[in-house]
């Protein structure tokens, strides 16, 4: 299987790490830490020494209760960090669910939009099928970031998360982006509760069913604090734990701030599955 993305097309033969540049003040495990515009691009170039296959920026926090940015401020954090990033030669994401900053990113060469809101603002999916290659990832949420986590009950969580992302990808296809160029993620700890995180990795084959890769983002949840005990920022074997798991499930990108663990963990996982 491959992603096309505006400049690469992606190999997803091997899993691949997505490295997370956080721009925000906000962020859940390292809010203000990289928002500051020569930092961000010092953790763009660090992340990408560690191993990273795709860089992330985001300038949104969208932990539970986060207040949203406007456009210009949003614009104004990602921009200096995703012109350096496009500079690099890896494929730069930006994680944002505004048509400003999807087509600001579009025209500095960003090769995907990662959007938590699964391109259902007005005008976002027009913005992203003006562009005849951007890759596109669709995330499964209920709500808004402030009140997600107030909207938890499902009959089958899997079942639900399964066919949002397949109406999600039928509507975006109608748009005439072609299929390759779109990945699916289920939205671990987007208006979920622990169990139904567990039962979206658990069952995670009922959403490859869909036809499309599977990118997950695991990395320092609270569902994970909730079975270890630990706080955001000591959840590293946890995530990586999580992470392979993933991978051993099927799922194809993943979505990690500790790149260089990750990169170590899924190398040791692909040796161990060398024939003999
Ligand atoms: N999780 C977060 C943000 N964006 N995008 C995708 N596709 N999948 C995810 O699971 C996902 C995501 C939340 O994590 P983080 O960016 O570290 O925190 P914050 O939103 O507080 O910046």
């Amino acid at each position: 299987m491959y992603w096309q993305t505006t400049r690469f097309r992606l190999d997803l033969a091997r899993p691949l790490v997505m490295g997370i540049v956080n721009v925000t003040p906000d962020s859940f495990s390292d809010g203000g830490r990289f928002a500051e515009a020569d930092l961000a691009r010092r953790r763009c170039e660090q992340l990408l020494e560690e191993g990273a296959d795709i860089l992330d920026v985001g300038g949104e926090s969208t932990r539970p209760g986060a207040r949203q940015p406007d456009a210009d401020e949003e614009l104004a954090r990602v921009l200096p960090a995703l012109r350096h990033a496009v500079t690099l030669g890896v494929p730069v994401s930006v994680d944002t669910s505004r048509p400003e900053v999807i087509s600001a990113a579009l025209d500095l060469g960003v090769d995907i939009i990662n959007d938590v809101r699964a391109l259902q603002r007005p005008h976002a999916l027009a913005a992203v099928a003006r562009s005849s290659s951007a890759g596109v990832c669709l995330m499964h949420m209920r709500g808004e970031p402030g009140t997600m986590q107030q909207d938890t009950d499902y009959d089958d969580v899997v079942a639900e998360v399964a066919a949002f992302l397949d109406g999600r990808l039928r509507e975006v296809l109608s748009a005439g982006i072609a299929p390759d160029r779109v990945v699916l993620d289920p939205g671990i700890g987007f208006a979920k509760l622990p169990e139904h995180n567990w039962a979206l990795l658990r069952r995670q084959a009922e959403l490859l069913a869909l036809g499309r890769p599977l990118l997950v983002g695991w990395s320092r949840k609270s569902t994970l604090g909730a079975l270890t005990g630990r706080p955001a920022g000591d959840r590293l074997a946890a995530s990586v734990a999580a992470a392979l798991a993933a991978v051993e499930r099927g799922a194809r990108i993943v979505r990690v701030h500790d790149v260089a663990a990750t990169v170590d963990a899924l190398k040791v996982w692909h040796a161990a599955r060398l024939p003999s």
